[in-house]
């Protein structure tokens, strides 16, 4: 064998070819196996994205597009010992938290992060399901904001969930603010209010309207408000395209602007799947 065909040979054995790895992006979040919201949506969602997606279980849940029946929550254990391994082979450029349950898990997802590093850490902070069971508790929540949202690159609640984080009603643009300004002051440098719950009529047409601070720059995003019951996995699937844009090096405001066209066209999009809240197409 020549010179050069041993050198081809050892190219081929040691599997490397950075020109093709994707950017590796981890979810730990609650598996929804009707696969609409959840770690689900957020595989789909880093895979149309062309990023490499892993993901840690913090919960298992009964449901389907009707509603939410239960959970069976992991240990601060389990989810250690499922990203520990993650993070000790890949080098994970971005990260996102969904469905964290319980105090325990919350501490220990803080602990990975402080470990390994939380330089793209988008935080859904995730309360209730549409249906109205509740996914975390009062103490989780403290934990979440005392621990997680200090560590975010990002933090998106929509409106039921950062009325109850800031404590207050929210139905003006000025509520908004107040509610972005407390959830700041509580730790998270850049907040994302969406506003799916929160649609104004300009007269001709219905919007959907987010608000972005970036510290004390305020973007408002709005797009065509689409009348549909399809919206199972939404806030999932707009954290996860935000998390996936950060992993492609796009700066945060761009990665939210792009996730909020990526979700508009995933409810255009949207299956009729099931008899409730459909999920959404995200390709
Ligand atoms: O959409 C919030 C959400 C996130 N993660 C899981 C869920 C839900 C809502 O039901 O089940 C696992």
């Amino acid at each position: 064998m020549t010179v050069f065909g041993l050198f081809g040979n050892l190219c081929k054995m040691s599997h490397r070819n950075n020109d093709i790895d994707p950017p590796v992006c981890l979810t730990i979040a609650g598996l929804d196996p009707s696969g609409g919201a959840g770690i689900v949506a957020d595989i789909k969602t880093f895979t149309a994205h062309d990023c490499f997606a892993a993901a840690v279980v913090s919960s298992v849940t009964f449901q389907n597009t009707t509603g939410v029946f239960g959970a069976v929550h992991q240990t601060a254990d389990s989810v250690r010992r499922q990203a520990e391994p993650i993070f000790e082979d890949y080098t994970v450029v971005a990260a996102k938290t969904g469905m964290l349950p319980t105090r325990e898990i919350i501490e220990e997802s803080a602990a990975i992060f402080r470990k390994w590093g939380s330089r793209n850490l988008v935080v859904d902070p995730v309360v209730r399901s549409t249906s109205g069971f509740d996914l975390i508790d009062d103490a989780a929540l403290k934990s979440l904001i005392d621990t997680l949202f200090p560590m975010a690159a990002l933090v998106t609640p929509n409106i039921p969930e950062a009325e109850r984080i800031a404590g207050i009603s929210i139905s003006s643009k000025e509520d908004v603010e107040l509610a972005a300004e407390k959830i700041q002051s509580m730790g998270a440098r850049n907040v994302l209010i969406k506003g799916g719950h929160f649609d104004v009529d300009d007269g001709v047409t219905k919007l959907a309207i987010d608000h972005l601070f970036e510290g004390s720059q305020l973007t408002v995003l709005q797009e065509n408000y689409i009348d549909t019951t399809a919206t199972h996995g939404t806030g999932c699937t707009l954290a996860a395209a935000i998390t996936a844009n950060l992993a492609l090096g796009l700066d945060l405001n761009e990665s939210v602007r792009e996730a909020k066209t990526f979700v508009t066209n995933a409810i255009r999009n949207a299956t009729s799947l099931g008899k409730g809240h459909s999920p959404l197409n995200i390709g």
